[in-house]
């Protein structure tokens, strides 16, 4: 496997289910990456330290995703330059607007590029991490130019005047 580009991290194991769209979209982009589960409230140290390293390794992109009051994505891009996006984990007592206000509220400097709450933003996490990489890589360009594509052919097929 080459080194991951993208690196996905969440905040606890039960956020891994809401993420599967996110992998299956970077695997169908051909996008190496990684994930890992740590909590930025529970394991601070271990997050400064995984960033470190995976900035070594070559990443290029960091995915951050958290419930709750959710400050993984924040505390990412506190300590990297690299892009974070953040998603919004559904759940809890108010369904991921707890996370998605905390998430696209950064202040000036400390950018997070936020996606829709669940698995939605998930998938588009996953799309949005392709484009950037896609600005130095033309093959990738070239499988999101024939994706795009294929999403305007399948929505053509999609309509029925009898419905
Ligand atoms: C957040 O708290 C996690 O990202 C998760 O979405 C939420 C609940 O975590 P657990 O109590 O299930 O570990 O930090």
């Amino acid at each position: 496997m080459p080194n991951a580009t993208v690196a996905v991290i969440c905040g606890s194991r039960s956020d891994l289910p809401s993420l599967k769209g996110c992998f299956d979209v970077l695997d169908s982009f051909g996008i190496a990456w990684e994930a890992s589960v740590i909590s930025a409230h529970r394991q601070p140290d271990a997050l400064h330290a995984y960033v470190r390293a995976a900035e070594g390794r070559g990443v290029q992109v960091f995915i951050g995703a958290a419930g709750l009051a959710a400050h993984l994505p924040g505390v990412l891009a506190s300590l990297t330059a690299l892009p974070v996006i953040g998603i919004p984990m559904d759940g809890g007592a108010l369904g991921g607007a707890d996370a998605l206000y905390s998430i696209v509220q950064m202040p000036p400097g400390v950018p997070v590029a936020t996606v829709a709450i669940g698995s939605a933003g998930a998938k588009n996490a996953a799309h949005l991490a392709a484009r950037i990489l896609a600005l130095s890589d033309p093959a990738l360009a070239e499988r999101i130019g024939r994706f795009r594509e294929e999403q305007a052919a399948r929505a053509e097929l999609g309509i029925d005047p009898r419905a």
